[in-house]
C-alpha cells in the first residue's frame, strides 16, 4: 500500500485479524493494531507525513546517534531515509519467522551520509506479527569492512495510552538513570512504579527485565522485551514542551507515552565484517 504522499508501506495481518504497518521511509513501524483494530501506537494528529522529517508517533528507529549530542541531526539519520525491501536477507533463526507474517527491510547509506557519518553498514530490520498478536522488531547492523565504528540506537516507542496520569511502568525501579532535564546527569530511581505528572526525559541503564506499561483506564498493559538493549528511554512532554512542538498536539501529550527499548550509554562497536543483532518484542495483555 501507499500512504497520502505515495510512500510505500507493508501491511502485515495475523490470521486473528491483528495488523502491523511498516513504512519504507525510515523503516517505521506507523501502525500496530490489536485483532479488534484498536490502534495501540499513538500518532500525533498533526504529524506531517512528507518526507525528509519522521512521522510523529509509531516507532522511528533513533540510529546511529541518540538525541543530539553528537555530531548528526537529532537521533540520526536512519529515521530520516528510504529503506528498501530486502530480498534476499540472510536468514534468521527458525523461530523469528515459524507462524509468523514479517517484512525484511535493508537501510545503507548513501554518498551523502557516508560524508557525514564515514562509515559502511548496512542496517536489516525485520519487523513480525505473530499469532498472538505480538509485535517483533530485530535488527541487524553489520561493519562492511570499514574501520571500527560505534552507534547508539533506540526504538523510539510512542505507546498509545488513556490518560498519562493513570499510567504506572513496571521494572524500573532501582536502576540508574540519566536525566535529560537535569545538569547532573546520573540518579537512581527509588520509587516502586513510575508514575507520571510532569516531564520525562530519562535514560533507565542496564535494564534486564522485562517492562511493563499498566495503562489503568484500559485495563491493559504494554509487555516489552528485549535483548541487546539494555537502556530504556522514558520520555513524555508534558504541557509545556509539547506546545513547542510543531507535529504535535498541545493536549496530546495525555494520551501517549515513549519506552524504548535502547543501547545509548555504552555505544555498540562493530570491528570490520562484525554483527550486532537488537532485538524488541511487545505485546499488550488485559490487565485489572
Ligand atoms: O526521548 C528522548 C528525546 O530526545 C526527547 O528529548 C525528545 O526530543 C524526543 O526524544 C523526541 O525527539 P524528536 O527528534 O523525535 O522530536
Amino acid at each position: 500500500t501507499k500512504d497520502s504522499n505515495g510512500v510505500q508501506q507493508v501491511l502485515l495481518r495475523n490470521p486473528r485479524g491483528a495488523s502491523v504497518k511498516v513504512s519504507l521511509f525510515g523503516g517505521q513501524v506507523v501502525s500496530w493494531k490489536k485483532e479488534n483494530g484498536e490502534e495501540l501506537l499513538f500518532t500525533s494528529s498533526k504529524a506531517n507525513f512528507k518526507p525528509p522529517m519522521a512521522v510523529r508517533g509509531g516507532i522511528p528507529i533513533c540510529f546511529p546517534q541518540f538525541g543530539n549530542r553528537g555530531i548528526l541531526e537529532q537521533h540520526g539519520f536512519a529515521r530520516n531515509r528510504m529503506w528498501i525491501i530486502d530480498e534476499n536477507p540472510p536468514p534468521l533463526h527458525p523461530n523469528d519467522s515459524k507462524g509468523k507474517s514479517f517484512v525484511d527491510l535493508l537501510f545503507t547509506p548513501s554518498e551523502e551520509d557516508l560524508k557525514r557519518w564515514n562509515h559502511s553498514f548496512e542496517f536489516r530490520l525485520r519487523v513480525a506479527l505473530d499469532f498472538d498478536g505480538y509485535l517483533t522488531m530485530i535488527s541487524r547492523v553489520r561493519n562492511i569492512n570499514c574501520k571500527p565504528f560505534s552507534f547508539s540506537i533506540a526504538y523510539h516507542t510512542y505507546f498509545s495510552i488513556s490518560d498519562i496520569s493513570e499510567v504506572r511502568v513496571e521494572g524500573l525501579e532501582t536502576l540508574d538513570y540519566l536525566d535529560n532535564l537535569q545538569q547532573k546527569e546520573r540518579f537512581t530511581e527509588q520509587g516502586d512504579a513510575l508514575t507520571f505528572e510532569s516531564e520525562i526525559d530519562r535514560v533507565y541503564l542496564s535494564s534486564e527485565d522485562v517492562i511493563a506499561v499498566l495503562d489503568h483506564e484500559k485495563k491493559q498493559t504494554f509487555v516489552i522485551r528485549k535483548e541487546g538493549l539494555p537502556d530504556v528511554v522514558v520520555w513524555n512532554p508534558w504541557e509545556k514542551k509539547s506546545r513547542a512542538i510543531a507535529d504535535l498536539g498541545d493536549e496530546e501529550y495525555k494520551q501517549m507515552l515513549c519506552v524504548d527499548g535502547a543501547a545509548i550509554e555504552n555505544p555498540i562497536n562493530l570491528k570490520p565484517g562484525e554483527e550486532w543483532t537488537g532485538r524488541l518484542e511487545l505485546s499488550v495483555v488485559a490487565s485489572t
